[in-house]
């Protein structure tokens, strides 16, 4: 059934459905079994292959490690991204006896996952992968969980008479295209017609969709600049004339002025979750808004609404653009103007910043270079704090072909997703970055992307700390921190390209900005791991977010 689901790779620490993954090597070597240190990694890299991938990813683990792997589900429950999670549980004949490394590990799954169910009898195997897999992809994506009886999910052992049916329909987002209601369609487009300065906040439901196209097709028709959220960055290039950037906490500043300027916001494919809004100030809450959703419970949760449309955004998007009406359009060249300006300024503000050639380097010429440099089909991987924050902020796609994934709040989420994703889509060029503290988290899974061949490079932010804290410590220090304040919050320095030569990656240090860009050709043509571990400034604090 997994073959029939297109899965190419479980990732996952034995011992876990043992039978199973014998029958694999057997039957279906193809599909790859990757031991990993930690189910929680695992449980990242499923995340990874499923958002680059767009098809589920499947994590497992043994009982005692479940959860480990629910801990690891936290981050693609938030991030809406289908997982298919295996674990194996208790057997009837023991439970409450104090069998060894048992308890009642199915409550820890409730709050993480859309489907979350026992498979006590080997005759359920497929009706409950069907399930499994047809709720993971389904309206806003999620991670499910199946527990196997016995620890290790003996049940696999046992044999029955069974229908190994598949649902291909269930591998990949989405299943199904709902179309929206047309009176809902043309009460967008009046109200949008209407506005003088309208914006568009694009979610990461235009990437579950793949409606980027279709967005910036519609914003181009009706001349209406483009926000996203950090989930949605690779809705539109960066350079676009109607891009504005990120919008909300993680944010640019320009995208933040221009939706807090703007008459009408319009919603796609977003969730106005407090992270995209920046707890709700940007737009406040009040201002005229429309939003595009598959998730009908979405709909005007945090934003009234004078329209609300339910429906996938390709076809919702598809129909909007049919009856756009673009001669209101031209309407809007002082608004375009001024949000033209609003950006330009931003870039001006940043220029030096972005360019500058201080040692230690500083993190936004990584962003600047990563901008000019990356492959035109790169998948770009990036961890949350600071990461999050400079590269939402200072990074720019450059094309419809580059991708971009982000850690939805989990620290050290973007190593092992990188990962995963180069084992979903291992023809595309996938870099990582991520500070070093977030590195940490999952450092031995160097050893896994060694022995897996799995190409992925990894940039790391190395200022010898998470100093994403210090502004807060500097706050409760009332401005001047201690010794002991600082040890909260900074680490021993570290080589990271000496690690990662150690375990057989490529390592490459840089000190010196201008050495950068050689590196990262280096490590994208190298066929194996590369950590390209970058020496920047303690000092250096992203801008905080403009309300
Ligand atoms: C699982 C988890 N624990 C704690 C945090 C809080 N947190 C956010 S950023 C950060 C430090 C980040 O350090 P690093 O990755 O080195 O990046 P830097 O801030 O130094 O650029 C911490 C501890 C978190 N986001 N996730």
């Amino acid at each position: 059934m997994l073959d029939g689901y297109g899965v190419t790779h479980v990732f996952m620490v034995p011992a876990i459905l043992r039978r199973t993954f014998a029958e694999l090597e057997r039957r279906h070597p193809g599909i790859a079994r990757v031991a990993t240190h930690g189910e929680k990694s695992a449980a990242y890299m499923a995340d990874g292959y499923a958002r680059a991938s767009g098809r589920p990813g499947v994590c497992a683990a043994q009982v005692i490690g479940a959860l480990n792997l629910a801990a690891g589900l936290r981050e693609p429950y938030l991030a809406a991204s289908p997982v298919v999670a295996f674990t194996g549980g208790r057997l009837p004949a023991t439970k409450f006896r104090q069998v060894y490394q048992e308890v009642d590990d199915m409550p820890a799954f409730e709050p993480v996952t859309k489907f979350n169910a026992t498979v006590d009898d080997v005759s359920r195997f497929p009706d409950m992968m069907r399930q499994a897999f047809r709720a993971a992809v389904s309206g806003t994506p999620g991670p499910v969980h199946l527990q196997f009886r016995g620890n290790e999910g003996q049940v696999d052992a046992e044999e029955a008479e069974m229908e190994p049916l598949c649902e291909p329909q269930f591998s990949q987002v989405p299943p199904f295209r709902p179309e929206p209601d047309q009176a809902s369609v043309l009460a967008a487009l009046a109200h949008l017609a209407a506005a003088e300065r309208p914006v568009i906040v694009a979610g990461g439901g235009v990437r579950a969709s793949g409606a980027q196209a279709d967005v910036v097709a519609l914003a181009e028709a009706l001349q209406i600049p483009v926000a996203t959220s950090l989930n949605g960055k690779d809705t539109i290039p960066g350079h676009h004339p109607l891009s504005v950037g990120v919008v909300g906490s993680y944010s640019r500043e320009s995208a933040n002025r221009v939706v807090n300027r703007a008459d009408l916001v319009c919603f796609i494919g977003s969730e106005s979750g407090g992270m995209t809004t920046h707890f709700w100030a940007v737009p406040p809450i009040g201002t005229p808004a429309i939003q595009i959703d598959i998730n009908p419970e979405a709909l005007g949760r945090n934003y009234p609404l004078l329209a609300a449309v339910n429906g996938d955004a390709k076809v919702t998007l598809a129909r909007m653009l049919a009856g756009a009406d673009r001669a209101g359009a031209g309407q809007r060249k002082a608004w375009i103007e001024e949000v033209g300006k609003i950006c330009a300024e931003w870039r001006d503000k940043y220029r030096a910043a972005l360019t500058s050639d201080a040692v230690p380097i500083r993190p936004e010429r990584i962003c600047h270079e990563l901008s000019r440099h990356l492959p035109e089909d790169a998948i770009v991987v990036v961890d949350t704090g600071h990461a999050g924050m400079w590269m939402g902020g200072m990074y720019d796609l450059t094309g419809p072909r580059q991708s971009y994934m982000r850690s939805a709040g989990h620290l050290g989420w973007a190593f092992p997703a990188g990962l995963g994703a180069k084992c979903g889509c291992p023809g595309r060029p996938v870099v990582t970055f991520t500070g070093d503290a977030g590195f940490w988290y999952h450092i031995g899974e160097v050893e896994t992307a060694v022995r897996w061949n799995i190409n992925a490079v990894t940039v790391v932010n190395n200022n010898g700390s998470g100093n994403q804290s210090k502004r807060g410590f500097d706050r409760v220090y009332g401005g001047t921190q201690t010794e002991g304040g600082r040890s909260l919050w900074t680490f021993n320095k570290t080589n990271f390209a000496r690690i990662a030569e150690d375990m057989g990656a490529l390592g490459i240090r840089v000190e010196h900005a201008s050495a950068f860009p050689a590196a990262l050709a280096r490590a994208l043509a190298a066929d194996r791991p590369a950590v390209i571990d970058v020496v920047t400034d303690i000092d250096a604090l992203a801008p905080v977010a403009v309300a």
